[in-house]
This record gives structure tokens, sequence and C-alpha cells, in this order.
């Protein structure tokens, strides 16, 4: 952790005279104010920030008499109204955007790195400058985060609300910091991806990539292929009720994200795992044989029908409508564990259904297997084996294509904490805290260096999770990992300095009513 420009050490010892306000007629800043105990310090954010100045004596009290006062931009307003939202529900103050007294002020710089942003805290102004919307959204992350575990929880905090005073200035190493939610495995409705999508946006989490379809499920309604979901989405893994989203459910997905600095990805994982499209309609199979939605958890074992034109006209109007309801940049086709699928006929596949996904506007992301095409230079490769090596995922990024990291030994969330764990997968695992803390996208794969890493990710396979607590246990605390991972610059990574920030946020999850795995690794 690199503290710079630190000016002492000791908080000041007297408390601003609550008796005798500062007389607003002298110029006299008024006197520093005391951190409560057990207040938040600025080096216990997580993501570790760039660069954190401590002024002790320059902690800004939140009272009823604070402002809340956005520069006019729409990045500012909206940025202010989110820290407006979250901080009157918490505390019942106002916060009206008076330019006067104790004011919280937003504004934007574009001086600063892409996401960045710069949160300078004194005794009379806190000033919050983001290069862009996503740098203020971080920044008031950041900002939250200094504040008493309650306040994100929506809760009374006990006692005063003061920031501890000093300067952060911060951005993020690499621009796509995600995890990824498998809700065709076990469907999980819209009002739990968005309790999902708050918990991940306060780590600045910034993609959330949802697996909508697979053998057991397909999980988004399609107009013109109606039966995806009245017959694909009826059941799930273990033969329970299914589900899906509706356009409109859909469509409140991802402008709840949105609004919180989240950008939704959607998946529809072709040509394997399509046992729930072939069930609902048997001519895009090659044989015609009806079939059902799978509810075990083999995979490898379907295709669509690379040779019939009906797969094409399938797989674009599938793209199309979902290109339409998604404002995202990236749309995921899968290509993974295509074992049924001859490997020319793969490619032939490929060649076909990416430059729909370009025409439709949007940049292409496929699991590492579909790198074995030539890419549209947009085109987005996300590994996710264990092998140090792969031999088309460096041939991609050195064509210029940028990689997305998921290495199932590092970032799998279904993933096993300890060897006797009783919940998540094991194949390659057990995925600790510190396992998924302590490693380097950029070092990772062969011939893949840090020029064509585009981010990490972290997927949560849903096999065998069932329950919302299910998805909380197994994506936290890891999530914070592989955020501070995409976040902070290697040199400024160290496992002792994680672990014990990431103690502090014990009581922050607890407050938001996570229910985290409290693992051994961390002395909470
Ligand atoms: N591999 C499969 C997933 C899931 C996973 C569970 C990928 C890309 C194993 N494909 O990971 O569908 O079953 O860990």
């Amino acid at each position: 952790m690199l503290l710079t420009g630190c000016t002492s050490t000791e908080e000041p010892s007297s408390r601003r005279p609550s008796s005798t306000p500062p007389t607003t007629t002298s110029s006299r800043a008024p006197d520093p104010v005391a951190l409560p105990k057990g207040a938040p310090q600025l080096t216990d954010v997580i993501p570790a920030p760039v660069r954190v100045q401590r002024a002790p004596e320059e902690n800004f009290p939140i009272d009823s008499a604070t402002a809340i006062v956005p520069a006019k931009s729409p990045d500012a307003e909206h940025a202010a109204d989110l820290l407006r939202d979250t901080l009157r529900r918490s505390t019942g103050f106002e916060l009206p955007a008076t330019d006067r007294g104790q004011v919280i002020e937003l504004r934007v710089d574009d001086e600063l790195p892409a996401q960045g942003y710069r949160l300078e805290v004194t005794r009379t102004r806190i000033t919050l400058s983001g290069a862009d919307r996503a740098g203020l959204l971080n920044g008031v992350q950041t900002l939250l985060q200094l504040l008493p575990p309650e306040v994100v929880a929506g809760k009374r905090p006990q006692g005063e609300l003061v920031v501890a005073g000093g300067t952060i200035t911060d951005h993020p190493r690499y621009a796509y910091r995600g995890t990824m939610l498998d809700v065709a495995r076990h469907f999980f409705d819209a009002d739990t991806v968005k309790r999902h999508i708050d918990r991940i946006a306060r780590y600045k989490i910034n993609y959330l990539h949802l697996h909508l379809a697979d053998d057991q499920g397909w999980r988004i309604a399609i107009r013109k292929w109606p039966k995806l979901t009245t017959v694909g989405g009826r059941t799930q893994v273990d033969g329970g009720k299914g589900g899906w989203f509706s356009r409109r459910e859909y469509s409140s997905i991802v402008r709840y994200a949105q609004r919180r600095g989240v950008t939704i990805v959607p998946e529809i994982d072709m040509p394997g795992h399509t046992q729930a499209a072939l069930a609902a309609y048997p001519q895009l199979s090659c044989d015609g044989r009806p079939r059902r939605p799978y509810t075990g958890t083999q995979v490898g074992f379907s295709t669509l029908c690379v040779t019939k034109q009906e797969t094409y006209r399938f797989v674009q109007d599938v793209i199309s409508e979902l290109a339409e309801l998604t404002p995202g940049p990236y749309l995921h086709i899968g290509g993974d564990e295509a074992q049924s699928t001859k490997p020319a006929e793969y490619r032939t596949f490929m060649r076909k259904v990416l430059p729909m996904v370009l025409r439709a506007g949007k940049k292409p992301v496929g699991w590492h297997e579909y790198a074995q095409v030539d890419l549209p230079k947009e085109a987005v490769v996300q590994y996710w084996r264990i092998e140090r090596a792969d031999d088309a995922t460096a041939a991609a990024a050195r064509a210029g294509n940028k990689v997305l990291m998921s290495p199932a030994d590092k970032s799998y969330i279904d993933m096993k904490y300890f060897e006797s764990d009783s919940r998540g997968n094991k194949w390659a695992g057990p995925v600790s805290v510190q396992t998924a803390y302590d490693w380097d996208p950029a070092g990772y794969l062969k011939g893949v260096d840090d020029s064509a890493v585009l981010g990490v990710e972290a997927p949560l396979w849903t096999e065998l999770v069932e329950t919302e607590e299910d998805i909380e246990r197994q994506a936290f605390p890891r999530i914070a990992a592989v955020a501070e991972v995409g976040w902070t610059p290697q040199s400024r990574r160290d496992w002792n300095d994680f672990r014990q920030r990431l103690a502090q946020h014990g009581p922050r999850l607890k407050a938001q009513g996570v229910a985290f795995h409290p693992s051994p690794d961390v002395p909470w």
C-alpha cells in the first residue's frame, strides 16, 4: 500500500466545540473534527486505490447541514443522485444542492484517466472529480466505503458521520472487471439479480455477464421463438420450476445495472450447451428427434444442427432481439465444450455467426475455443481453462484481439473454498480467497501480455447454486478479491495488506445482509 503525503498519524485531540459553533464571520476554518472510533480509514478501501494521502486534521463531518452539489453535467448530477439517495435513505438528511456551508461537490475532470476519480476531503468541503460517469460512480463507491457500514445498508448509522480527511487519486488497471451469473442451470429472478448488482457495484465491478441459455434452461423471451422460454424455460437442474426473464424484466435489469455503472453482457451459448433450445424446437437438431430440457449436470452432449439453414435463421433472430434489448457493447455467443459438433462444422458455424453479432452493432465475446477461427478484431476471447498456455488464444492476442481472463483455478467462484468444503465444484479448485487474490492476469497465459488483457471476470456457474444465499456465499468475499485483481496496479497488491482490509469489510457485508463465507484466510 503506497501511502504518500501523510501529514500526521494522530487524530486531532479536540472535537469542534459543539456549544460554540464556528463564527461564520471569521475567516478561520472550523476546528478539526475527530474521526469516531472504528470509522473507516482511507486505507481500508477495496479495491486498493492507486494513491492515498491522509490528512487527519481534515476530517469532514456529514450532518443535516451538509449539501450535495453536482456540477451542471448529466454525469455529475447522476452520481450526486445516487449518493444522495443512499445517504438520505440511511440518515434522513435532506442533503440539498445549495452550494453553501459543508458541501460535497461532484464535478467532471476530463484530465483524469478513464473511469478514474479524485476524492479530496477537507474539513469544509469534499470534492469528488470524475473523468467520466464511470469515474464519478467509482468515486461515490469509495466515498460510501468511508462511511459507516449501516449507510450502504440503508440503516441509521450509529454515532457521528465523519469522513476521514485526505486525498485519493485513483483509476483502474483494466477497463473490464466483471462477474458472471449462470441463470440457466438454476434460474434467479430479476429482483435477485438486482440485489446481486447492488453488492458487486460496491467493489467497482462494472460488468455483469448473464449466462442466459444452456442445456437446462432458456431464460430470455425471444418474440419470434416463444417456445424457447415456454418449453425451454420451464425447468432447471434437478427438475425444479425454472423460469425466465420477459423482455420487460430483462430491460429493467439492464437499466438497474446501468444506473449503478454496471453493464450487462448477455450470453447465448452456442452451438453446444443447447438442449433447452432443441427441446423447444426439435427442427434445430439434425435428427429432429423430440427432446426435453435437461435436468442433469453433464456437458458437451448437445449441438445445434450446423448444416441446416433454419439454424442460422434462428441464431439471427436471437442475436437481433438480444442486441436490441442490450445497450452495452458486448454480446457473448458462448462456444465452449462443443464436443458434439464436428470441428469443421463448429468453425463454419462461428464464421457465419460472428458477422451477425457485428451487424447487430455489438462486439462478440466467446469462450476461448472460438479463437480457433479467424476472429474479427473487435472479438473478445474469454479464457476459462487452467492450462497456462493456449495457442489459439495467444494467436488471437498477437492478432490484436483482447483477452478476458477467467482462469478457472483463480476466478471460478463456483469452486469449493477449501478441500473439504461441502459446497461448490471441485474440478479446478479449491479456490480460496488467497488463491482468488494472488495472481496476475498479465502473467497467467503464455503469449498473452498485459497489453492484450481487457480485464478479469469471475464466473459463478450454478449447477450447485440453488438459492440467493448460495450466490452470496460463493461470491463473497472472493468477488472483492477479483475486483482488486482487476483494479489495483500489480505493484500495489499484497495479500497480507488485502486480507487486513478485507477483515474491515466483514461488518459492511454483515450490515448489508450478505451471507459471505467467513474464510479462515481472513482475520475478520
Ligand atoms: N465448464 C462449463 C460450464 C460449467 C463449468 C462449471 C465453461 C466455459 C464447467 N463451461 O466453464 O458450463 O459447467 O465449473
